[in-house]
């Protein structure tokens, strides 16, 4: 029996579900006496150090957890869960840790993305029960914008390389713990939990000296809506419009579809609620279900993206985007997506200048980290004739428009590209990451369903505006256009979708072009160079500087 510690933020689910499949049962911890009498425990730390320590506070777990750490039983912490057992973090220098080990939890400061997100290695110093099964060059998925400092070195159990080196677990006596997720990490991950799980007590090194660094994300979406039968289903678009005869297309069930990615070895898994703008999530109860489903046997990270706004039912019930965000935390989800909601939220901040602390970005952020919301942009091409004809930031382009213009920019669109919004996608990334958000996932309009390859000027523009990861998505045709955004730009991650429901490429193919392409740490710079391609015809919607808002795409 392994006892969980759950203090109500964030997915403990993916836990829970790991730990069953390995075939144990768990106990929630909901009394500090469950703390004080476990066998095994397990405290898997999600969201904000202060909002995690002012829980377990709240709750009196701090001094049960003392004793049970102090009592020489096994412990394994993962991500806050390794935190809280140090001094304090810079995250709430006001919230004293378990003082455990020595040392505290800082900000990464370096000029490569934080959050640190995606697949890193591990460099193991010192032997541990938990590697028994580990070869050591696997790689673990780490999510957090805050690392250790320990000041007992014999505590630290592996460091990972991400703009020099930190350390990714530690170990002193029984008690483990790790900065990755293990629940998170497909099938090795599984492995270093079920070592703990079943208490092996023989410590060992792992045999192979790890090599590996963070690498580029793949990541599948899975775009879900009701079709006109009442079928959820999963459905694939072309610039947005999912109709094809009048009918909704329909390329798989969204359970069936996330595991068969999960198996192929996706990184990351999508699912965006693309009618979420016109319905409630919490009354459209059946992506909560397909989270809870999936998350059961899916063990990568699960974004859930649709209609996380604040929301008033018809009889006047009030729920806040942070409430849809609970609810698909705690049904699995590992980060959520705001798109729509989003974009009204900036344009209000950049006309009052004021940050609310209320807003749907702002309040997620706060309770769950910033790792824990990414930012949907739905942006199409405008182009321009000058740089003063609008007052969005403009590029140049290599892809001259119907009038052989040279400038353009990207405007924001919200209700699944139904509507034009007075926003640059770079001014809103931007904006969206001084309000707290994590990470973005930039679609393009223009690019998507077309197989075309990604947009990449318009991933640079933004990628060079913001210092959160980009995932760069629509557009993907073959496993060379994932070399392609890998190579031409820096986004950390690219997604596909319309190629893989319809198995045109597989993961296999994607990874194998992109092995090498880790993400550029300060010792490895990639030298490889592609020639900028251009296939397939781009969309246009909009000339000359229509800087308004408008309607009338399909969607
Ligand atoms: O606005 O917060 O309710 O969120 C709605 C979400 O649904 C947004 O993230 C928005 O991007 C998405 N969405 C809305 N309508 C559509 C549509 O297609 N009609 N899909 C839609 C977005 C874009 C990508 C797609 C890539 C890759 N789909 O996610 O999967 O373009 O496609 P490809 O590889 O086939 O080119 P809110």
């Amino acid at each position: 029996m392994i006892t969980l510690l759950d203090y109500g933020a964030g997915n403990v689910r993916s836990v829970v579900n790991a730990i069953e499949r390995l075939g144990e049962t768990v106990k929630i911890a909901v009394t500090p006496d469950d703390i004080l009498t476990a066998e095994r425990l397990v405290f898997p730390g999600v969201g904000a150090f202060g909002n995690m320590m002012h829980h377990l506070r709240q709750k009196a777990f701090i001094e049960p957890l003392k004793v049970y750490l102090q009592s020489g039983r096994p412990f394994l912490g993962i991500c806050l869960g390794m935190h809280a057992l140090f001094d304090g973090s810079e995250e709430a220098p006001d919230q004293p840790g378990l003082g455990i080990i020595s040392g505290k939890a800082v900000r990464f400061q370096t000029d490569l993305s934080v959050p640190h997100i995606g697949w890193n290695g591990i460099r193991a110093k010192q032997p541990s029960p938990i590697f028994n099964n580990i070869d050591g060059d696997e790689r673990f998925y780490f999510v957090h914008s805050y690392h250790v400092v320990c000041d007992d070195p014999d505590a630290v159990l592996t460091t990972t390389r991400y703009d020099g080196s930190f350390v990714s677990a530690v170990q002193k006596g029984a008690i483990v713990a790790t900065q990755f997720h293990p629940e998170k990490s497909g099938a090795s991950g599984l492995k270093l939990l079920e070592s703990f799980i079943k208490g092996e007590d023989v410590a060992v090194l792992p045999p192979a000296d790890a090599t590996v660094d963070l690498s580029r994300r793949i990541v599948a979406c899975l775009d879900v809506r009701t079709n006109d039968a009442g079928d959820l289903v999963v459905t694939k678009g072309d610039q947005y419009d999912v109709r094809e005869s009048g009918e909704v297309r329909n390329l798989g069930k969204p359970v069936a579809l996330a595991r068969r990615y999960f198996e192929e070895g996706a990184d990351e898994i999508t699912f965006l609620n693309i009618t979420g703008f016109r319905d409630f999530p919490l009354g459209d109860l059946p992506m909560l279900q397909v989270l809870e489903e999936t998350s059961r046997n899916v063990f990568v990270p699960l974004t859930i993206g649709g209609g996380i706004r604040d929301f008033v039912d018809r009889h006047g019930n009030h729920s806040s985007a942070l409430d849809v965000a609970t609810a698909y935390f705690r049904a699995g989800a590992d980060k959520i997506s705001i798109g729509s909601d989003a974009v009204d939220i900036v344009l209000e901040y950049l006309r009052t200048g004021q940050k609310t602390g209320e807003s749907a970005i702002e309040a997620i952020s706060q309770v769950y980290g910033s790792q824990a919301v990414v930012i949907s942009i739905d942006p199409w091409r405008v182009y321009v004739s000058s740089t003063d004809a609008v007052s969005h930031h403009v590029i140049e382009t290599q892809i001259p428009g119907p009038e052989g213009e040279n400038l353009c920019w990207y405007q924001c669109t919200t209700a699944g590209g139904r509507k034009g919004r007075n926003l640059d996608a770079v001014t809103f990334a931007k904006a969206c990451e001084e309000l707290g958000a994590g990470e973005i996932l930039l679609n393009c309009i223009d690019r998507d369903g077309t197989n075309s390859g990604f947009d990449l000027e318009l991933i640079n523009a933004v990628k060079s505006a913001v210092s959160i990861p980009v995932i760069a998505s629509s557009g993907a045709g073959s496993a060379d256009h994932f070399e392609e955004v890998f190579t031409e730009t820096k986004a950390e991650a690219a997604l596909a979708a319309g190629i893989f429901h319809r198995r045109e490429v597989s993961i296999d193919e994607v990874r194998n072009r992109i092995d090498d392409k880790s993400v550029s740490l300060p010792s490895k710079i990639m030298m490889v160079r592609l020639l900028i391609k251009f296939t397939g015809s781009v969309g246009i919607h909009q000339t000359q500087g229509k800087s308004s808002e408008s309607c009338g795409h399909p969607g």
